[in-house]
């Protein structure tokens, strides 16, 4: 991934937000973004100094200058939560069938869990369901139906760092009718000990192209001092059954390099959560030279902007096909 010469495109210093505690705000990282009405819409995580968490919405007509609300976004139906909640974050969004869909991590008295939340306008979303009743973080929806069913990749939360942080090393997939109670389809990829990506997580919703799914993810190196490094790489899946790995990048595409993502409040971290195409073709595909935004958090203070297309990804990642047996 190249970075746009804009990164980071959206500092703590551009939110105005004119709600009690909200007047100076932490950070602003992770966000979800898709295309709607011309325009490219955002939902972005941010902080404020009791370290709550809120979302809130901004808009661009070029994917790099945004307009951001001066209010938190609204989120309806949490009293259907089966949990005392405290943060809803790392919004992902996906539009099926005409409406959207936002899947978030939520901190809760039973730990993290990935729920889903619905909206027709991307003005307010509401909570629809709960993945499952699991310690779970970084669920991604498929764009799509798959033989008339929802499908998302989750990564359960299985392995807790020296630091306490949660995270885990296997990306799962999981089916849905009515994206309230899903059942579990199987692991589509563990972790590399010792490699750039010993801990794993989908990152942006998966990428629809001709020749399967492309998912960036996030690797954690922790074979090092301090926390840990957050990089992107990219793997591909299969578009009929997303549970088979066609190919998998050796390298990451993506590592904290410039001095706002190896320092902030998580010093050493890009973390990918959106992904766009710069000019969407009218059937929605994407080619292999289709350049795309993908937005990602950089050291859970701001949020950077890099571009890439299929092509680049597959040959910078120095990814192998994997052949079916
Ligand atoms: C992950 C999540 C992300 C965060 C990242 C880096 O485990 O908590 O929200 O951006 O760590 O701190």
């Amino acid at each position: 991934m190249k970075r746009h010469q804009s990164s980071p495109i959206i500092t703590r210093e551009q939110l105005h937000l004119f709600e009690p505690g909200l007047e100076d705000v932490s950070s602003v990282f992770n966000p979800g973004a898709i295309h709607h009405e011309g325009r490219i819409v955002m939902l972005l995580r941010v902080q404020d100094r009791g370290r709550r968490t809120h979302l809130v919405k901004a808009v661009s007509r070029d994917g790099v200058r945004f307009r951001i609300d001066s209010k938190a976004f609204p989120i309806t139906g949490l009293e259907a939560f089966p949990h005392q909640v405290y943060h809803i974050y790392d919004p992902r969004i996906v539009r099926i069938e005409g409406i959207f869909y936002i899947t978030c991590a939520v901190d809760c008295s039973g730990g993290c869990r990935v729920a889903v939340f619905s909206s027709s306008d991307l003005e307010s979303m509401h909570y629809v369901g709960t993945l499952n009743d699991e310690q779970q973080r970084n669920g991604v929806l498929f764009d799509q139906k798959i033989e008339g069913r929802f499908w998302m990749l989750s990564r359960p939360n299985e392995h807790t760092g020296p630091d306490g942080v949660k995270s885990g090393s296997r990306i799962f997939a999981h089916s849905s009718d009515d994206l309230r109670s899903w059942k579990e389809e199987g692991l589509v990829m563990e972790g590399r000990p010792h490699f750039w990506d010993e801990l794993i997580g989908p990152g942006p919703p998966p990428i629809r192209t001709s020749f399967g799914w492309i998912l960036i993810y996030h690797g954690v190196a922790t074979h090092f001092g301090g926390g840990g490094i957050y990089q992107a790489g990219m793997c591909l899946l299969d578009l009929d059954d997303p549970r088979i790995l066609r190919a998998r990048g050796e390298l990451n595409v993506l590592e904290p390099r410039e001095m706002y993502e190896l320092t902030g409040q998580v010093p050493n971290v890009v973390f990918p959560t959106a992904c766009v195409p710069i000019k969407s073709r009218s059937d929605g595909t994407i080619w292999m030279d289709d350049d795309f935004y993908v937005y990602y958090g950089a050291a859970d203070t701001c949020i950077g902007l890099a571009v890439t297309s299929p092509r680049k990804l597959l040959e910078n990642s120095k990814a192998e096909l994997i052949c079916k047996e």
